[in-house]
């Protein structure tokens, strides 16, 4: 088991039944001409985290602990997107629109890919979601309970829509959820303060927040696990994510 330092108390997991997943990472939301770019935002925001978050994938995967990435996009005839959707605000370009990128959060257009930087690994689960959730019609909960994961933490764009959305889906189908600070992002700053704060409030209510920091500390630490004579034993070795190939070039790194 590991512990580590979180909001608003130290947050728990057994990396064998713990999920990282990458909220999506995808150009429509991180470049300019995408979705993300067609409301308006200034998309520079987000790229600030890629460093942080190449980090993280490094060491998690290192500790060979599973990655679920997602992706918003919808299929190219738009049924699995409702006009409600499709048709809120007066965004320059909609979804499905022809863009720079290809079609807006249309799955297999470029626009919908993760970004380079952020390319899954090989064994990475990769799950497009046509909702602003990770587990409206897309099965994530049962192969999550058919690989016996338990807890799952949290980072990716946008942190008051996609990531929040998910992390109290998944706070509702029983998750013990983590959110890292560090490696989340809005376009608004505003929103995402208010969204780390509401969440861990109240005793945790959604969930716990961490740094990347922390959270990569806790996977260099040796494991905390009890033996049969009662003592603890150290189990993972010891890492230095910044040092490992992939780390700063963003070349994924095969699990
Ligand atoms: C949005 C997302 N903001 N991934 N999607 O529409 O947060």
């Amino acid at each position: 088991m590991k512990t580590l330092a979180a909001t608003p108390f130290e947050y728990t997991f057994d990396l064998a039944h713990t999920a990282l997943i990458v909220i999506d990472m995808q150009r429509d939301f991180i470049e300019a001409g995408g979705f993300g770019a067609s409301l308006g935002n200034d998309v520079t925001r987000l790229q600030a985290i890629i460093p942080t978050l190449q980090q993280l994938l490094a060491a998690w995967r290192h500790v060979g602990g599973l990655v679920i990435h997602t992706r918003e996009c919808h299929r190219p005839d738009l049924t699995d997107c409702p006009p409600a959707k499709r048709l809120r605000g007066k965004p320059s370009l909609r979804i499905g629109d022809a863009g720079p990128m290809g079609r807006l959060l249309v799955a297999g257009e470029p626009g919908a890919d993760i970004i380079e930087a952020l390319a899954p690994a090989a064994g990475e689960w990769v799950i497009d979601k046509p909702g602003k959730g990770a587990f409206h019609a897309t099965g994530l909960h049962e192969r999550l309970q058919a690989r016996a994961m338990t807890h799952l933490i949290f980072t990716g764009v946008t942190t008051e829509v996609c990531v929040q959305t998910s992390m109290r889906e998944a706070n509702d189908r029983g998750y013990e959820c983590l959110i890292v600070e560090d490696a989340t992002e809005s376009y608004f700053a505003a929103y995402k303060a208010a969204t780390l704060s509401m969440m861990t409030a109240q005793g945790a209510i959604i969930g716990w927040s961490t740094t990347s920091e922390r959270l990569i500390g806790s996977l260099e630490a040796p494991d905390a696990q009890t033996t049969t004579d009662g003592l603890s034993a150290p189990t993972i070795p010891s890492i230095n994510p910044t040092a490992m190939p992939g780390a700063a070039t963003g070349v994924a790194i095969a699990s």
